[in-house]
């Protein structure tokens, strides 16, 4: 690490509007999770930090489909997602959030500063605002046209189509989300970050100083910055949020994206009295982990408030990841269309390292990358199981057969034992030089290596079949296993952890420090080990096809949920309405068609008349559970022969997700004829 003396970690704060899934963890929290214990197993000074962004538009506007507060639903999502990091065992110093007071206090302070130093534009604008509720139309609270690619749906700060960063006033159409109505312009005071003023700084310190920066962050940097920054608004007009801390600005509220960031420094500094030193300190490395969707945030706007407030420092490396999509499709929390965090743990009880070598194995560093339930469980049976489970339990089922569970003496070394004792201790560097430029994969894969050594040495040593004839080779191919399988834990730490700490269990082996990493003597001869259980189970082809199945309901479920959409049908006039004469009638007897699966033959009651009406409800209904049954029936409908059957009128039925057919009947029992109207 060089100059530095301390890392200050900070991981994106979700926004807390709905749970955890394993984008989010692909992304951000598994890779800062793994640099944060490859840090504190090299002794360094680290801090993890972590929060919910409570603030923003589409919690307001949950809150308003749902009837509750934007308090109640952060208060329930923030819950979530702390407890499904904590037992996911992501190891946050803090997991803060942004409604706290303290919080409050640190953007006000934030923001009262630039705005003494007079960092600031104050402009006053025409902007959207909404007659009927009274309110501006911030961001989301306006959907409309995109002018670029005709998406109808764009929202006031961005069109999801085809991803352009828009401002309300862009929009072809613009429509309230609030009631609907198309909105006014209304002129309205902001403050706005003068960011065109800093392109020639940002020049320098990102695309001249931070070469070494990972392409996809890099890249997109300049081009932001070759495209032209413009002057940013950091308020908004909204109810919900950090209040503008000036006189003049009631009714507003801190951007979202401008308190958000500083959320970072309100969480150290609720978790210490000396925040200063991890964020002043020019001897501190400030790292961000975040996903593709927030690198103008966290390398152009944060820096430039960071700069413009001046005591803070500014990040050293922001290694952003690409998307991580689930079997080929856009995770979507609104399509349903997830695996959740919350969820795995409870159907997978036990299992957080699989699912952290799996995301961690397949991370989206470089590319967009896709999560299937096969890879899962393939990478689960043939590598965790196959390999390293495989090769530990081996090395100590055997030390327990052969010397009571007592690590035996090693003799004179073969090549091959001298080669294997080499290829170990040089497999430190590798790991090393992966996990210092944030290739988690490649420094997983390295680390795996490390078993993969293991499992092929005892393959190829076979000391069960040299048992009986040279126990005393046997004695030196033990302790050659054992000294890798000490290592494991210490090289894999960072990225098992729950299964490591279990292996140290087995070894009865103390944590040890990364510099230990390499040492082929951790264990010493006569060292009592324990007996091992199963390090990793194998996953069953029922439980992955289990998961898929469920996503292919999602799936089915989102279809029909758009075919509904489809369907629906243009207005009508009432009068249109009123041709249709429905009444309540009672079901009088009713048998089924001959020869036919669908159609059932009913007499009813209808309140003018007794008539017969053909119904194909037969596969939903037996014919004795109608009788007595008062039902909906569109009774001026003409005639039609159905089968043979003279049918008068048709009944009204729901039709369900899957296709099923339910009779719509009044809930309480009213004279028949009534009308339905
Ligand atoms: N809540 C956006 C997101 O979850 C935002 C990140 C804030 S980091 C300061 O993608
Ligand atoms: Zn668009």
């Amino acid at each position: 690490m060089g100059e530095f003396k301390r890392t200050l970690i900070t991981t994106a704060l979700p926004y807390a509007n709905g749970p955890i899934h394993i984008g989010h963890l692909a992304g951000v929290y598994v890779p800062a999770d793994i640099y944060a214990r490859y840090l504190r197993l090299k002794n360094e000074e680290v801090l993890l930090i972590g929060g919910s962004d409570e603030h923003g538009v589409p919690i307001t506007l949950k809150a308003k489909n749902e009837g509750i507060t934007p308090q109640d639903v952060v208060d329930k999502f923030h819950t979530i997602i702390k407890k499904s990091f904590q037992d996911f065992g992501i190891s946050f110093d803090i997991y803060s959030r942004t409604s706290a007071k303290i919080h409050h206090q640190t953007a006000s302070e934030f923001f009262n500063k630039m705005y003494n130093q007079g960092q600031f534009i104050e402009k006053t604008s025409e902007q959207y605002y909404d007659e009927e509720n009274q309110q501006f139309l911030a961001d989301r609270y306006i959907i409309g046209t995109c002018p670029k690619c005709g998406f109808e749906k764009a929202y006031g700060d961005q069109c999801e189509s085809c991803g352009t960063s828009l401002s309300p006033t862009e929009l072809i159409s613009p429509t309230s989300m609030i009631s609907g109505n198309k909105p006014v312009l209304k002129e309205t005071k902001h403050w706005y970050l003068p960011l065109d003023q800093y392109e020639p700084w940002l020049r320098e310190w990102i695309l001249e100083g931070h070469k070494e920066w990972k392409p996809n962050v890099y890249g997109q940097c300049k081009s932001w910055i070759d495209s032209g920054l413009l002057p940013r608004a950091v308020t908004r007009d909204l109810d919900w949020g950090v209040p503008v801390p000036v006189e003049d600005a009631a009714g507003k509220v801190l951007y979202v994206w401008f308190d958000a960031p500083i959320g970072y420094i309100s969480a150290t500094r609720e978790l210490t009295p000396d925040w200063e030193k991890y964020w002043k300190d020019p001897d501190t490395r400030l790292i961000h982990f975040i996903g593709k969707d927030n690198i103008v945030f966290h390398c152009i706007i944060f820096p430039c408030m960071l700069k413009a407030e001046g005591t803070f420092n500014l990040p050293d490396n922001v290694p952003a990841n690409e998307f991580l999509n689930l079997e080929n499709d856009k995770i979507s929390t609104s399509r349903n269309w997830a695996v959740w965090l919350h969820e795995y743990l409870e159907e997978f009880p036990g299992k957080e390292d699989v699912l952290k070598y799996v995301l961690t194995a397949n991370a989206p560093e470089t590319k967009d990358n896709d999560f299937t339930w096969k890879d899962f469980q393939a990478r689960n049976n043939n590598e965790l199981v196959a390999i390293l489970g495989n090769f530990v339990n081996r090395a100590l089922v055997l030390t327990n057969k052969y010397f009571s569970g007592r690590v035996p003496e090693r003799g004179r070394l073969s090549e091959y034992d001298q080669e294997t004792l080499n290829a170990l201790a040089s497999l430190k560097g590798e790991i090393e030089k992966s996990l210092d430029s944030f290739r988690f994969r490649e420094a997983l894969k390295n680390a795996m290596d490390l078993a993969r050594l293991g499992n092929k040495y005892l393959a190829d040593e076979e000391p069960w079949k040299k048992w009986k004839t040279d126990p005393e080779r046997v004695q030196t191919i033990l302790n050659v296993c054992l000294q890798i399988t000490a290592n494991l834990t210490i090289g894999l730490e960072p990225f098992l952890p729950f299964s490591m700490e279990k292996l140290r269990g087995f070894l009865n082996f103390e944590k040890h420090d990364w510099s230990m990493l390499g040492n082929t003597d951790l264990l010493s001869a006569n060292h009592q080990v324990n007996t091992p259980e199963l390090l990793f189970e194998k996953i069953e082809d029922s439980v992955v096809e289990a998961q898929i199945q469920k996503l292919l309901d999602t799936k089915k479920a989102n279809e029909l949920a758009q075919s509904r959409v489809n369907s629906a049908k243009e207005s009508i006039e009432f009068d249109d309405f009123g041709k249709m004469d429905i009444r309540v009638g009672t079901v009088l007897e009713a048998e089924k068609v001959d020869k036919t699966k669908k159609l059932l033959k009913l007499k009813i009651d209808t309140g003018i008349d007794k008539r017969t009406v053909v119904s194909g409800i037969a596969e939903y209904y037996k014919p004795e559970d109608l009788i007595g049954r008062q039902v909906s029936i569109l009774v001026n409908l003409e005639p039609k022969k159905l089968r043979g059957i003279d049918s008068q009128g048709m009944i009204l039925c729901a039709e369900n997700a899957d296709g099923t057919l339910s009779v719509v009947s009044p809930d309480q029992k009213v004279n028949n004829g009534s009308e339905v109207k």
